[in-house]
């Protein structure tokens, strides 16, 4: 009945107006915002029809050159995927893509070789935060426009690059508080020490220095909470379920997973069945990005709550780079629509999920 009534009001805050939508946010401080868009609408807005048209004019493909982290992930994947699927030559593109394998080398000499094929815009999903100042720098010295997505650059000089698309990632681990808090509540388990145990992503991503703030800030407010395990599973299943079963050999007394992907936990997941404990029940599951076969673990019971990452943002992108073309003025920081999700949203939901 408690459960319920937990699911009910999660139901309620996505599909009544108070979903976990956290754009527009630059603070990573309001969590919850008033303004909601269903799945299919979300959709509808990241799936613009809309064509480029590029060519009308000069009847030339724009060239775009888009440097990937890698492909470690589902969520990564499917992001990889509404990129390509915008940036094509009927939409008025020419496309260079590097997948960078994780490696920032790799990602700082694509960069080179977009300067050096004269592209009209470079969209750079950095691995980490640190060290992009020099060859921002030589892409703005030849005028080109950089669009930073997904993972966020530290620097110095804000005018190395013309806008920034993603996530806002503190809000996220908030949110994952915010919903294990109501969770612990209506479980009548809010006298209870719970022990918390957090598997970060790639160390110094921002999905992974983001995520985690927001889950220790949430966790400080609160007296019902013990960080007992702060592990590293690097965005990757294997990486993920390597990690849990290190932390197993030195304890198995935990309550509580934040996972900071779903990879992740799917590998963690496996870990923790193989040392005889139940996921979902004997340790409440929060993992993050909300791809199809995690909302399937929630249904399964596995996954309690997964907070969304929206990867769709290729969209976004084309349009943003169409206005930096066009001189216009933009919005340096753009946020994508999220919510939260736990097993009966996961039911409804998943023939809707794309990804
Ligand atoms: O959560 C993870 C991926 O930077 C938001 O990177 C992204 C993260 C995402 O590998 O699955």
């Amino acid at each position: 009945m408690i459960k319920k009534i937990c699911c009910m009001i999660c139901i309620l805050l996505i599909f009544a107006g108070c979903s976990a939508d956290i754009s527009n946010n630059d603070s990573g401080q309001s969590i919850l915002k008033k303004e909601y868009k269903s799945i299919k609408e979300q959709r509808k807005d990241n799936k613009t029809e809309k064509n480029v048209n590029f060519s009308e004019n000069s009847g030339e493909l724009l060239k775009i050159g888009f440097c990937q982290v890698g492909a470690e992930s589902g969520w990564r994947t499917a992001h990889t995927n509404s990129m390509k699927e915008i940036f094509t030559e009927t939409n008025g593109y020419q496309l260079s893509f590097v997948d960078a394998n994780g490696n920032k080398d790799k990602q700082i000499e694509a960069i080179r070789s977009f300067i050096n094929e004269k592209v009209k815009a470079i969209v750079l999903a950095p691995v980490v935060e640190d060290g992009w100042d020099e060859v921002l720098k030589e892409a703005k010295s030849a005028g080109i426009p950089v669009i930073i997505v997904d993972r966020m650059i530290k620097t110095s000089d804000d005018s190395l690059y013309a806008c920034w698309v993603g996530s806002n990632f503190k809000a996220e681990g908030l949110n994952a508080v915010e919903w294990l808090n109501e969770y612990i509540k209506s479980n009548g388990d809010d006298n209870k020490n719970n022990k918390v145990v957090i598997l970060r992503g790639t160390i110094g991503a921002s999905a992974e220095t983001g995520r985690t703030e927001g889950i220790y800030e949430g966790l400080e407010k609160y007296t019902r909470y013990e960080i007992v395990g702060d592990i590293s599973g690097n965005f990757t299943k294997d990486e993920g379920k390597q990690a849990m079963e290190e932390y197993l050999k030195i304890n198995k007394d935990f309550d509580v997973l934040f996972s900071q992907n779903d990879d992740m936990t799917f590998g963690a997941i496996e870990a923790l069945k193989d040392a005889g404990i139940k996921p979902g029940k004997d340790v409440v599951i929060i993992s993050f990005d909300g791809v199809k076969d995690a909302f399937q673990s929630m249904i399964d019971g596995e996954i309690n709550a997964d907070i969304e990452c929206n990867p769709l943002q290729g969209p976004f992108v084309s349009e943003l780079i169409q206005k930096i073309l066009a001189n216009e003025n933009l919005e340096k920081i753009q946020y994508m629509y999220e919510s939260v999700y736990d097993e009966d949203v996961a039911k409804q939901e998943i023939g809707n999920r794309v990804y």
